[in-house]
């Protein structure tokens, strides 16, 4: 009876173990929808060879005992196999596919080879998941043939065991390429000829290996650019590094020429190294893959277009089984058909697509949670792989890589708002809700250099025009404090969450600015309701005390911004900044207004705590973030040369007055500080302050001693030189008393 009544429970969730559920989406599936209860035990029939192999390993874990005489029967095997020959014919004739069918008695599975086997099992596991079967047959491949991730971004790599615990990931979602390639690594980019110290080296062997037991090519690569010389020495020291790699169990290799400038970014070279590591290193193993490389004109923003440019002499000159990668139409982008139409016939081959998304090193303080959408679903044949460039979170870059893996396996058939609602079931089948909800917050980058957005929370957009069409109706107001308290729901829940430790902790920063949000809403909400009816039911249930939390909870949303919750790098933790913030700001400042107007009251509309704003007419300068920690404010520095006009000028305002303690500023060039000016505005008065070098070689600008003391309420620095100035933006700060 327990059991019975335990295994009933089990059931009443078991919807979820069917055939449709499967990721990526299989290219045909018969079914009848019929599920039966999986055997306890079953007996696995294959040919000697396969025995050991990962194909094999991977359904050793499943949860029917494997046992010599069951009733339900396991036959599988590679086309070829002696115990597949009665099914082989229904096995794809395309590489990495398979066939698997699925009946009361028995399972049939077999894969055109052993990783179409190996994907075989995986569907297999996943239609199992729940301890039910569904009867059906499946008929697979994928349409790409490179799928995965290449972790190529700037900033902390991921640790040994979230890459672990990716491969497990890119296996189950059948993606079988992982690129080796965090920026920050010395032994892939500063220090790409010294061979990997003990530690290091065996923690690449053994990421190989797991690689390879998940059914994931492995792919190392190196970044030689920055310094590289054209020389038989560095052809060798790059070769050697493979070796090294090779000795470590690497089987797969790139070279990666992005980013860097000078002599290492002239094709005929490229091509002349890379042709000799594939004649000499790469077609001399039998058992390595074929060699991949990252071009200096990845994109189409930055390629010339000249006959003999860079570009078409790549792919005239490169070796036609070298993989050249592509970024589309800018850094980050959408890829679409006329993205490829445009780049194969360049490069004279088939585009290997770096898809910058959901990375986020150029706006880290943005998650990128949202569905894949907005690639061509008709470039299949146009391809030769597809790899994503992640967050340096590991486990909230799932949601978009189980997108990638359905995408880049079967891309006519994706659908991204279904993909994304089975990732997230995926990801955190417990909190699968509140996930869902908090995610919605956090899709769009936010404004960035490279223009790419994202579309946010699609609810909010509605109730905001609701709210300006119908002069923030108190319904509409009701159902955006829903959503608020909703948000703040999925957050404090997701905060509690056990499932996924590691997901939460990526998160919690955004976690915690997640129920600002939803706070400050909750505030501005009340305020517009209160506006319209006081009520005497409490002093705080007031128009002005929800004005007075709204605004304190906008300066908690600052300090948590500013506090070390956040990247040193890039502070700023941002949720719901493309629709929601701008929704509870709009009606915040048009509920002051009505209310003033109404009470003959002069509350302020702004909302936004800023206890300093920075503005310049040096338009690089403009958008600079500035942000406060502890005594020292920054702006934070810019990668870019600014060219900064004669006349034009920086200005901080600060809310109240701040006595000065110190400040410096470092613009990269020796001998600059004569050319500015800096002037500090004390009881409305312009007051000068000197500015000098310690040392004529250095590029540091210091103040004079007169700064000490003063009471600032501004501060401007012009270039007082009758011309233009290039300077970097290093760093700019100041410390208050
Ligand atoms: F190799 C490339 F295909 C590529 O995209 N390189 C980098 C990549 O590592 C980084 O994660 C990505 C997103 O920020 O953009 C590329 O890096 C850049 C892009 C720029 F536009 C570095 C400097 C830039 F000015």
């Amino acid at each position: 009876m327990l059991v019975a009544w335990l295994l009933c429970g089990s059931w009443s969730l078991g919807a979820w173990a069917q055939v449709s559920h499967v990721n990526p989406v299989p290219q045909e599936v018969e079914t009848q929808g019929e599920t039966f209860s999986a055997p306890q035990s079953w007996t696995v029939k294959c040919d000697k060879s396969l025995e050991g192999g990962y194909a094999l390993r991977a359904l050793a874990g499943a949860s029917p005992k494997q046992e010599a005489k069951a009733d339900f029967t396991v036959r599988l095997g590679v086309k070829g196999d002696r115990t597949v020959r009665s099914f082989a014919k229904h096995v794809p004739d395309r590489a990495e596919g398979y066939y698997l069918h699925i009946g009361k008695d028995g399972v049939e599975l077999a894969g055109a080879d052993e990783q179409g086997l190996y994907y075989g099992v995986q569907t297999l596991l996943s239609i199992l998941s729940e301890g039910k079967l569904e009867a059906c047959t499946v008929t697979d491949w994928p349409d790409v043939g490179f799928r995965g991730v290449v972790e190529g971004f700037y900033g902390t790599p991921w640790s040994h065991e979230a890459r672990k615990r990716q491969f497990e990931f890119y296996g189950r979602n059948k993606m079988n390429v992982y690129i080796y390639g965090p920026k920050d690594d010395p032994y892939h980019r500063a220090h790409w000829r010294t061979p990997y110290p003990a530690a290091e080296a065996r923690r690449i062997s053994e990421l190989a290996e797991y690689a390879r037991q998940n059914g994931v090519h492995f792919y190392w690569a190196i970044h030689p650019g920055i310094d590289i010389k054209w020389t038989a020495a560095d052809r060798d020291s790059l070769v050697a590094k493979f070796e090294q790699m090779y000795k470590l169990g690497v089987r797969s290799f790139a070279v990666f020429f992005d980013d860097i400038w000078g002599e290492g970014t002239k094709a005929d070279k490229q091509a002349e190294l890379l042709n000799y590591v594939d004649e000499n290193f790469i077609q001399k193993k039998p058992d390595v893959s074929p060699l991949v490389m990252c071009p200096t004109e990845y994109n189409r923003s930055w390629a010339s277009d000249k006959e003999d440019g860079y570009l078409r002499t790549l792919g005239r000159l490169l070796n036609k089984s070298i993989f050249v990668m592509w970024t589309g139409n800018s850094v980050v982008h959408l890829i679409d058909k006329p993205t490829m139409e445009w780049v194969n016939p360049r490069i004279d081959r088939k585009a290997y697509i770096w898809w910058n998304y959901p990375v986020t090193d150029y706006v880290r303080d943005h998650l990128m949670l949202g569905p894949v959408y907005g690639n061509g679903q008709d470039i299949a044949g146009d391809l030769s792989g597809f790899v994503s460039n992640p967050m340096e979170h590991a486990e909230a870059s799932k949601i978009a890589l189980y997108g990638i893996a359905d995408y880049t396996w079967n891309m006519a058939d994706f659908d991204a708002q279904r993909d994304w609602e089975k990732s997230l079931r995926d990801l955190l089948p417990g909190n699968v809700e509140a996930l869902r909800v908090f995610a919605r917050y956090n899709e769009d980058p936010g404004p960035n250099g490279h223009g790419f957005r994202r579309e946010e929370s699609p609810a909010i957009a509605a109730i905001d025009s609701a709210l300006k069409a119908g002069g923030d109706n108190g319904q509409v107001v009701l159902d955006l404090l829903t959503r608020c308290s909703e948000l703040k729901t999925a957050a404090d829940v997701l905060l509690a969450d056990r499932e996924n430790p590691l997901l939460i902790r990526e998160l919690k920063p955004w976690l915690l600015q997640a129920r600002n949000v939803a706070d400050y809403g909750t505030a501005v909400c009340m305020m517009a309701l209160a506006a319209s009816r006081p009520t005497d039911a409490s002093p705080l249930i007031t128009f002005d005390s929800f004005y007075r939390q709204a605004r304190s909870v906008q300066e908690q949303m600052y300090q948590l911004e500013n506090s070390d919750v956040r990247h040193a790098l890039q502070p700023g933790i941002k949720v719901g900044t493309r629709v929601m913030l701008p929704t509870l700001n709009g009606l915040f400042a048009r509920t002051v207004d009505r209310y003033n107007a109404a009470n003959g009251t002069q509350y302020g509309n702004v909302a936004e705590y800023q206890p300093y704003k920075l503005s310049s007419t040096v338009p690089q300068l403009a958008r600079q973030p500035i942000s406060a920690s502890g005594n020292e404010v920054k702006v934070a520095p810019s990668n870019e040369v600014i060219s900064w006009p004669a006349g034009a000028q920086l200005l901080i305002e600060s809310e109240q007055p701040v006595t000065l303690q110190g400040m410096s500023f470092d613009m990269g060039v020796a001998g600059m500080a004569k050319n500015f000016r800096l002037e500090v505005m004390v009881g409305g008065e312009w007051k000068a302050v000197s500015l000098l070098h310690y040392k004529p070689e250095e590029t540091v600008i210091h103040t004079g001693n007169e700064l000490a003391g003063m009471k600032a309420e501004k501060i401007r620095l012009t270039n007082s030189s009758d011309q233009e100035q290039k300077v970097y933006w290093r760093s700019f700060s100041f410390t208050k008393q």
